[in-house]
């Protein structure tokens, strides 16, 4: 096995901790959390050593095995049942083991010289499913961080459910470390034992720990402990039954952490731009801006003498007080609660959509981003849509030409009126008239003051549909603008937070697949 590897490994967990922390849920991270501080003190502690439990139910002889081992009654045998409360510890070779039994929390310690297990802290637990609870709690504690488990069964008991379902079936994961003893198999015959052994092998299969070796042992005679002892000797030669479980608590960890594929995030999504042009007053804006033109162009290029009654009607844009306005707020209101709906909604269906490659676990997260700043949004989109030219405070020249052929036209129709006026005065008083030019058969005064009139009139009906459109050009134009502004404000205040998010998990992403190795 590569050691190195699992260390690289657990290197990556730790990155992905550290990368979804404040992301993910606490109760998520925990497991990978508790097993990159575990690796961290156990490889400290000791990489020499090899710390191996004997687990079991009462009565199957743990303690016998422990003693037996030890060449010395050490832990109690009993016949009152549970026997052992506390767990024991056995150190083999150099006494250097206290920290790492600090660590293990075990008091009961002994030691015993060097010899082909050297290096090897064996444990006699407590009975696993044990009717006292501080017995099974002991039992779990240390059966979680030992770097072997030798489980000893019984010739009566091994098939029992509780010890399958419960504890061999949950270490499923953890078959490299894992030995199967069948002790006191003095109590069969040869042909029941070799029996016995298949069945358990079969119940092992189901448990998921195919593979495992399964030992006969007894501690008073034949078959003895000497395949126990050679299985814990080149164990403890190989020292690498830490890293074993290291690796395969690892394994665990990292298929429960949630994977997904690779995530980038696209442009806002039209709808939320929509929701968002809404609450920023843009369509509203845009058609002041249409109306606007045609007020102005109006004032422009309208009949003379009408002109100064548009100067009474208020300006389309005047009223929303937006042209240079920049560092006054708007008036075209706070957005309407409804609109603000709208924004709301948009927002979310915007995570939805963007979370949907994630996995589950980073989707909150990914909401309350693209969330996160929308107190600030009815500001920012005011201010985007007061910065934004409306382009409509410039005369256009066509207008000012258009306005001189008006001026002409009344000026034709002023003449023609004040020759009549000086014809009537004249017939008033009896005056000789001169001979009236005639065009046609109307005399010239009359076809200038018709004419003038006429002129004014088709003037400005040629005209109006002109405006009209030219307005709507200039209020789409506007209307794009301004949507470009309200763009870039979701961009800053929507798309930028959520693209943290899927940053993060693009690096948690690629930590785990280091982790997954
Ligand atoms: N026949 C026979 N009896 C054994 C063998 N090993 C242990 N015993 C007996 O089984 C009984 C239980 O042994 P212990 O070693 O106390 O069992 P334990 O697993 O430590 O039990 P707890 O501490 O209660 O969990 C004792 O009476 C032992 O003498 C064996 O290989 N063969
Ligand atoms: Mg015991």
């Amino acid at each position: 096995m590569k050691t190195e590897s699992v260390v690289e490994r657990m290197e990556a967990l730790r990155d992905y901790v550290q990368g979804a922390q404040g992301y993910l849920g606490e109760r998520e991270l925990a497991p990978a959390e508790d097993l990159v501080a575990r690796a961290g003190e156990r490889l400290s502690l000791s990489r020499g050593h090899t710390v191996v439990a004997l687990a079991g139910s009462t009565g199957t002889g743990k303690s016998s095995i422990f003693n037996e081992l030890a060449g010395a009654s050490l832990s109690s045998v009993g016949v009152r049942r549970p026997t052992t409360g506390e767990t024991h510890a056995c150190v083999w070779g150099a006494d250097d083991a206290g920290r790492l039994l600090d660590w293990l929390g075990v008091g009961k310690r002994h030691h015993r010289d060097a010899g082909s297990l050297d290096g090897l802290v064996l444990l006699d637990l407590p009975d696993f499913d044990s009717v006292q609870l501080a017995h099974r709690e002991e039992a779990d504690r240390l059966l979680a961080v030992v770097d072997l488990i030798v489980w000893v069964l019984h010739p009566q008991k091994y098939g029992d459910k509780l010890v399958h379902g419960d504890y061999l079936a949950r270490f499923h994961r953890h078959r490299e470390i894992t030995v199967v003893v069948l002790n006191q198999a003095d109590l069969l015959s040869p042909e029941d034992l070799r029996e016995c052994v298949d069945d358990l092998r079969r119940l092992l299969e189901a448990d998921g720990l195919t593979g495992v070796p399964v030992l006969t042992a007894s501690t008073v005679k034949e078959p003895g402990l000497q395949a126990l002892t050679g299985t814990l000797g080149r164990a403890v030669a190989a020292r690498q039954a830490a890293m074993r479980r290291l690796e395969a608590d690892l394994e665990g960890v990292v298929s429960s952490l949630p994977a997904g594929p690779a995530v980038s995030l696209g442009d806002l999504p039209d709808r939320l731009v929509d929701a968002l042009a809404k609450a920023a007053g843009v369509p509203v804006v845009a058609d002041a801006t249409r109306r606007a033109y045609i007020h102005r162009a109006r004032k422009v290029t309208g009949w003379p003498p009408l002109r100064w009654v548009r100067r009474f009607r208020p300006d389309p844009l005047g009223r929303l007080h937006l042209e240079g306005s920049l560092s006054s707020a708007t008036s075209i209101g706070p957005a309407s609660p409804a609109a603000m709906a709208g924004v709301s909604l948009a927002l979310r269906e915007t995570a939805a959509r963007l979370g949907e490659p994630l996995p589950t676990p980073w989707r909150e997260p990914l909401l309350a981003a693209v969330r996160s700043k929308m107190d600030d949004l009815p500001d920012a989109l005011d201010q985007a849509v007061t910065r934004t030219d409306l382009g409509v405070s410039r005369t256009r020249g066509w207008w000012r030409a258009v306005g001189a052929l008006q001026w002409l036209a009344v000026a034709v129709t002023l003449a023609g009126l004040l020759w009549l006026a000086v014809r009537y005065v004249m017939f008033a008083l009896a005056l000789p008239e001169p001979p009236m030019p005639l065009v046609g058969r109307v005399p010239l005064p009359t076809a200038l003051l018709a004419g003038g009139l006429l002129a004014s009139l088709v003037i400005a009906v040629l005209v109006r549909p002109i405006v009209a459109i030219a307005a709507r050009r200039a209020g789409r134009k506007v209307g794009k603008r301004l949507r470009a502004g309200v763009e870039r404000v979701g961009r800053d205040l929507i798309v930028s937070p959520a693209s943290e998010v899927i940053q993060r998990y693009g690096r948690c992403r690629e930590a785990l697949q280091r982790a997954r190795g």
